[in-house]
């Protein structure tokens, strides 16, 4: 019998949803995904339950994304239909998330990226640690950061969104306090401490049992780095002019991390996806609503989906782990503007929900 990797139990008033897939640091896949839903659908009516606290078995990872590797299979399986479904279901849990109407608390303790990041940023309550890894990688997959990014990115500075979405470099929890991204942040010694303690509280009394455990985030890293950021990523700039920039700053700059990781991004990464999440931040400007994003999202992943960058970048990032994959457009120079509007037409694509 298949193993379950989703647990959830009831204490007092308050619901537990627990990610058991401690290998695959929670990668979520299609079965684990329907079960979120279905406890989070019966949970949303049920008077009995306060709140509910989302967490992890290990402490390694709160969620590193959709299950990406399976999708892929899948694919080339022929079952593009049944990977359409799991995109659907991972958003219309994000969605019922944001939507819930009772706080839910994630405790984001390890790696918390993609769909990882879709399950902790709808939370009305998002506890992070100091070995929090926090990051949006889907352009190293020939996807892009879906599960509503627009909003959640969207709502940081515009050079930090870019830097985020287009190129997935990884920031630290104090970092996410700092720019939306976190609520709290806690020692990652306390995370049991904290989840015993929500799960016996009274939902009035969230806010005092998070400030009881609350910890100082120290001065986030990214501060140091905020003039390269701004100089690479503000203003009216084309992906182009941004890698030329970086390219510039390594002359004065050889030994800078963030500037060597903008490098290697641009480099490396689908052209096509850091093309589609520029213009995804502009075109969601006007979106306010986690349906609305989430609708966008899945317009777009089902035509990502269908692309054969997606496939070759799971095998070069997940199945060979080359790093090395043949991305098609290989430029971003190459990737037209029309090719870009293609991917944004919304003729013919079915809505989310
Ligand atoms: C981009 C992604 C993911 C990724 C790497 C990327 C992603 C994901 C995983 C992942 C990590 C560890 C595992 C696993 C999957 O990696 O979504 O099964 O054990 O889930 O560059 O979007």
């Amino acid at each position: 019998m298949a193993q379950t990797h989703i647990h959830n139990d009831v204490n007092g008033v308050a619901g537990l949803i627990m990610l058991d897939r401690p290998k695959a640091l929670n990668a979520l896949s299609a079965e684990m995904v329907a079960e979120i839903r279905a406890i989070l659908i019966a949970w949303r009516h049920d008077p009995s339950i306060g709140h509910v606290v989302i967490a992890s078995s290990s402490t390694r990872a709160f969620c590193a994304g959709g299950d990406i590797r399976q999708a892929r299979d899948t694919i080339l399986a022929g079952g593009i239909d049944q990977v359409d479904a799991f995109f659907r279901d991972e958003y219309l849990v994000d969605l019922a998330i944001a939507e819930f109407g009772k706080p839910i608390i994630a405790l984001c303790d390890g790696v918390v990226m993609g769909g990882g990041a879709g399950i902790a940023e709808h939370c009305s309550h998002i506890i992070m640690t100091e070995t929090t890894r926090f990051a949006m990688p889907e352009t190293s997959i020939g996807l892009f950061p879906d599960v509503g990014a627009s909003l959640f990115l969207g709502r940081c500075p515009l050079p930090v969104a870019r830097l985020l979405g287009m190129t997935g470099y990884i920031i630290q929890g104090a970092d996410c306090l700092m720019l939306g991204l976190a609520t709290s942040m806690v020692q990652s010694v306390d995370i049991d401490g904290v989840k015993a303690a929500l799960l016996a509280c009274a939902t009035a009394d969230i806010d005092d049992v998070i400030r009881h455990f609350e910890t100082d985030p120290g001065v986030p890293a990214l501060n140091h780095h905020m003039p390269v950021i701004n100089h690479v990523f503000a203003g009216d700039v084309t992906p182009e002019e941004m890698q030329e920039r970086a390219r510039d700053l390594a002359q004065l700059r050889p030994n800078d991390k963030l500037v060597q990781h903008l490098n290697e991004a641009f480099a490396s990464r689908c052209p096509v996806s850091i093309k589609l999440f520029w213009r995804l931040l502009h075109e969601a400007d006007h979106i306010t609503s986690v349906k609305e994003a989430l609708s966008l999202d899945f317009h777009l992943a089902m035509r990502m989906i269908r692309r054969t960058d997606f496939v070759e970048g799971v095998r070069a990032v997940l199945v060979d782990r080359d790093n090395a994959p043949k991305w098609s457009p290989e430029r971003l120079q190459l990737v037209a503007k029309s090719l870009l509007d293609d991917l944004f037409n919304e003729d013919g694509v079915p809505p989310l929900c």
